[in-house]
């Protein structure tokens, strides 16, 4: 296709079918101009950087090469999907990204056909190419299952569970391996290394290189012998790799930013290769802009950015984080006791524990992406007396999840469980939101739950939880910043199971749990220029409730409404059956429970999410005036 020399390339590309009309040597030209939209369209709205930018020429080569959507491309966590977005029809919405009705910061199924599997969470893709590929098999559809994967990624047991599973979908899948030397934080462990150590010992693979190889490996009886030999030679001289150990064909090392390279490898790929096959591609995060590539652990998730300078808009200095926060109390713990240690799944930033790592280093263990063995090695940990602090997001711990309850809550272990991005999380959206962990983690025996209304809340349940040896416990905490209380210069130990009153009143109780309590006490000054006395308490516990204060109140009170910012079956729950297991709601006792609505909540800002889910101080009031059967204006309606 000749184009004329004034349009960008970029504008004759909608769809991977256009892609393909381009010539090779027009890829270089439209990899640029991808780059180039791709930073103007980030540092408009902020969100992932760095791993987009490496993997524009992957990109351009894949779509070029393979036949998508019919091959089926998924890509692990989706957060390096914005240039594949760009060139898969919804170029003209991508500075909609992450914003509320915008494009999704993953790769989501409802958003196009190119985006077969949503992602997120991360390590899934090769489970799911092999889906697709074997699906495709049973059912004679002739495309593949495409899984790329980064190194950081592939340190997750599920990508080895997926690829001993591989032979069975023979050549209809490939496995891209992305390997940029960087998770969000450096890589960590043996298979780093062991990357490091196959790039550094082979040179790039080119298509001279690849042919020789690939001509060896034809099903041809006559070449048995001698593939066969050539296995033993290659073995002999690098060792056979990992993956081919575990029945792949391994390519690679190839430059991933060398499109010359990659499209021949690729077609090969595409064409000649017998079984499975994993194409180890070499990347730089950030690529092409100077800020990005001069720190790529920074550049990974971004705010708005000026592109010239590459620097970030700051937030308006306010209140510390709640990360920020509990970073420091449990500095402060492991100060006055040794036996404190922290482990982080490849997180040491998002959880604060780089701070920690500074401090006490040999007691921080980042086990990368690996929530299910970081669980139980901290149940080994404390099985031999250490007070581990397992720091995992929310919507991560849910990975874990048997971990939690076969390996810490059986055995009673005293495991800290800090539990940040505790509810609705904003641009990250429905994958990210941490909305379930009361509901599981409160359903268990012998295991305690805590939720922090501000951060002077936080630093006394580090301390308590620091202090807590007679089994396990958590707390939850929310993304961004606390209230602005001050902190305790003195942490409080707090008793097990014990709620607090915030405010006095009659008529209304506001039972909350966690952050909401602000919006809780509006309220209650909203109910109190209605006339309705309130009194507001912070639970503090979800488990064990504290179920003497919780009688109280519901003696002495009309209306009981609970208000946490979980799912179904968290402190709503709890109340309610103990209510009714004693009988408490016989007498006509009115008791409301408002929580997280029963939806995948998508993408937008905070506020507006709270809004969608009905959490703030107007929704607090009309469920208290709808409890009294109250009419808007505040007077009392007859009752049914
Ligand atoms: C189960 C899970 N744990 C943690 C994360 C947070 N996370 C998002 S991207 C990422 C690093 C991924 O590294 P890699 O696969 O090498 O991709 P890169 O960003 O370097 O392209 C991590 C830890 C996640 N998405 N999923």
């Amino acid at each position: 296709m000749t184009a004329d020399p004034a349009t960008p390339l970029l504008d004759t590309v909608e769809f991977p079918a256009d892609l393909r009309r381009l010539a090779p040597g027009q890829l270089p030209q439209l990899a640029e101009e991808l780059r180039a939209e791709m930073i103007a369209a980030v540092g408009q709205t902020g969100g992932h950087l760095g791993s987009g930018l490496g993997v524009v020429e992957l990109t351009v080569a894949i779509h070029y090469v393979f036949n998508t959507p019919e091959d089926r491309l998924v890509w692990d966590v989706g957060h390096q999907a914005y240039p594949h977005k760009i060139i898969t029809g919804r170029r003209s919405r991508i500075r909609t990204l992450r914003q509320g009705g915008g494009l999704s910061g993953f790769t989501k199924r409802s958003e196009s056909e190119y985006d077969p599997f949503g992602a997120a969470h991360s390590s899934t893709s090769i489970s799911a190419a092999l889906g697709f590929a074997v699906a495709n098999q049973l059912s004679g559809g002739t495309g593949k299952g495409i899984a790329v994967i980064g190194d950081g990624a592939m340190s997750a047991g599920m990508a080895y569970e997926a690829m001993n599973n591989a032979k069975q979908a023979g050549n209809r899948l490939v496995v891209i391996l992305n390997d940029n030397d960087m998770s969000i934080a450096p890589p960590v462990g043996g298979l780093s290394a062991y990357l490091a150590k196959l790039v550094s010992s082979r040179p790039f693979l080119e298509l001279r290189q690849f042919a020789r190889r690939i001509s060896r490996r034809l099903p041809n009886v006559l070449h048995r012998a001698a593939k066969r030999t050539d296995e033993f030679a290659r073995g002999m001289a690098m060792g056979g790799t990992l993956f081919e150990e575990l029945g792949f064909y391994y390519v690679g090392p190839v430059d991933g930013h060398n499109l010359d390279h990659l499209i021949p490898v690729l077609e090969n790929v595409r064409d000649a290769v017998e079984g499975p096959c994993l194409v180890h591609v070499v990347t730089q995060k950030g690529k092409g802009y100077a800020p990005a590539e001069a720190a790529a652990d920074k550049y990974h998730g971004v705010q708005k950015f000026d592109v010239i300078t590459g620097e970030q808009v700051k937030s308006a200095p306010g209140a510390p984080s709640y990360t920020g926060v509990f970073a420091q109390a449990l500095a402060a713990e492991a100060a006055r006791d040794d036996k404190i240690c922290a482990i982080t799944a490849a997180m040491p930033s998002g959880t604060g524990l780089d701070k920690f790592t500074a401090l006490y280093p040999e007691r921080t263990f980042d086990v990368g992406i690996a929530e299910q063995h970081g669980v139980t090695f901290a149940a080994g940990l404390a099985a031999q007396g250490m007070r581990p602090f397992c720091a995992i997001y929310s919507t991560f711990l849910q990975r874990a999840y048997d971990q939690v309850v076969h390996d810490v809550a059986i055995q009673n272990l005293p495991v800290r469980f800090a539990i940040d991005r505790a509810g609705l999380v904003g641009a990250d959206g429905a994958t990210h939101a941490g909305s379930f962990d009361v509901t599981y983690l409160a359903s268990l025996p012998n295991m305690v739950v805590m939720a922090a209304a501000d951060e002077a809340e936080l630093v006394h349940m580090v301390h308590t939880a620091a202090l807590h040896d007679s089994g396990p416990i958590a707390f939850r905490y929310p993304r961004g910043n606390g209230t602005g209380v001050p902190l305790p210069a003195v942490p409080e130990r707090l008793e097990i199971g014990k709620g607090r009153i915030v405010r006095s009143g009659t008529k209304v109780a506001l039972l909350s749990l966690g952050t909401r309590l602000a919006e809780a006490l509006k309220a209650a000054d909203q109910l109190e220029a209605r006339g309705l006395s309130t009194t507001v308490a912070d639970l503090r516990f979800v488990k064990p409730l504290d179920e003497e204060l919780i009688r109280r109140l519901m003696s002495t009170h009309e209306v009981i409404v609970t208000i946490e910012e979980g799912a179904i079956g968290g402190l709503g729950a709890h109340v309610l059956t103990m209510a009714s297991d004693e009988g408490l709601t016989d007498a006509g006792l009115r008791i409301r429970t408002m929580r997280l609505p029963d939806l995948f909540q998508d993408h937008d800002a905070p506020d507006r999410q709270y809004d969608t889910a009905g959490l703030n101080a107007p929704h607090i009031v009309e469920t208290v005036l709808k409890a009294l059967r109250h009419n808007s204006a505040g007077v009392e309606e007859a009752r049914a």
